[in-house]
């Protein structure tokens, strides 16, 4: 659970930074995941083989950056459906520590928003414009979701890290290409939010954010898990839309409580609630019957985008 003062941070500054929150060895599982899928993407935007030849499956989850029009030299910056294309991102999902840290914001009765992968790549690394998610379709509210990203490399300026305006989540939608248009890309009262690997940044939708490139050496990836409070979009999407994406948590749980991460969480060290499966108080029992088809489509159903 996150302590009075994390969630009283959060509320005043929009965002707000979790140290350590995952294991040095979880972050190395999904370190690994993540050169895999790099080394087997699509080799550019619309290619439906990698570079080995081979056909990738939904190659349209793989987002480029168009580096150079004329040679049409492209770098992949984003991997959405992670959960779909990936158990070792699906039981990351299903992590006692994050789903209890969203609790302490959220409430228990919270579904999942989206989920995708952030890769700058060394050198290469695009950047992503000054904005706020998503397209207000609810209108402007004080609620409309929270993004916990998962730094899976140290994230630095040099690396293009997440540059944020604290308080700026309660400023409601901001013409944000005027504000670029009188100050340039250094907004007044941005600041630069640096973290270590296995470090997350918790930051509400609303808040104005932005990254720069990357021009290091360095990689940088951040795997992106965002949640809405139910009661803020159950006049938006139907009924069975917001069940189907709610499946996916439990889907998580399951997956993560069948592997070697959960033992370590039941058994090992004194039981605290940090080391026992996180469970949600509407227990949805159907999952486990359901085939693995009926698994994947689970994990394919779209955003409950506002
Ligand atoms: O991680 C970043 O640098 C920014 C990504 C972002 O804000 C987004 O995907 O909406």
């Amino acid at each position: 659970m996150l302590t009075r003062a994390q969630t009283d941070s959060y509320q005043e500054n929009g965002f707000l930074v979790l140290k350590q929150l995952l294991q040095e060895t979880e972050i190395e599982m999904l370190r690994q995941e993540l050169d895999w899928m790099i080394d087997s993407a699509p080799i550019h935007l619309g290619a439906s083989k990698n570079r080995y030849g081979q056909a990738v499956a939904n190659p349209g989850d793989y987002g480029f950056t168009v580096l150079d029009q004329a040679n049409e030299h492209q770098v992949i910056n984003r991997i959405s459906n992670p959960l779909a294309r990936s158990e070792v991102v699906l039981r990351t999902y299903g992590h006692p520590k994050l789903l209890q840290a969203v609790t302490s914001l959220y409430g228990s009765d919270f579904v999942p928003f989206a989920e995708s992968i952030v890769i700058k790549m060394p050198e290469n690394g695009a950047s992503f414009e000054w904005h706020q998610d998503g397209n207000f379709k609810t209108g402007v509210q004080p609620v409309r979701g929270v993004n916990f990203g998962i730094y899976l490399y140290p994230s630095t300026q040099d690396n293009g890290c997440l540059h944020v305006i604290p308080k700026s989540h309660r400023w409601g939608q901001v013409n944000l290409k005027s504000m670029v248009e009188k100050h340039g890309q250094q907004l007044p009262n941005s600041i630069p939010v640096p973290v270590d690997a296995g470090d997350i940044i918790v930051h509400d939708r609303n808040l104005i954010h932005g990254s720069f490139v990357n021009t290091s050496s360095d990689l940088r990836i951040t795997v992106y898990f965002g949640y809405h409070r139910r009661d803020t979009i159950v006049n938006v999407f139907t009924p069975e839309h917001i069940h189907q994406r709610a499946q996916v948590i439990h889907l998580a749980i399951q997956h993560r409580a069948e592997s070697n991460l959960a033992m370590s969480e039941e058994v090992g060290l004194p039981m605290t609630t940090n080391k026992k499966p996180f469970s949600l108080n509407q227990c949805q029992p159907e999952i486990s019957r359901f085939s693995p088809a009926e698994k994947a489509e689970i994990l394919r159903v779209p955003p409950l985008a506002i």
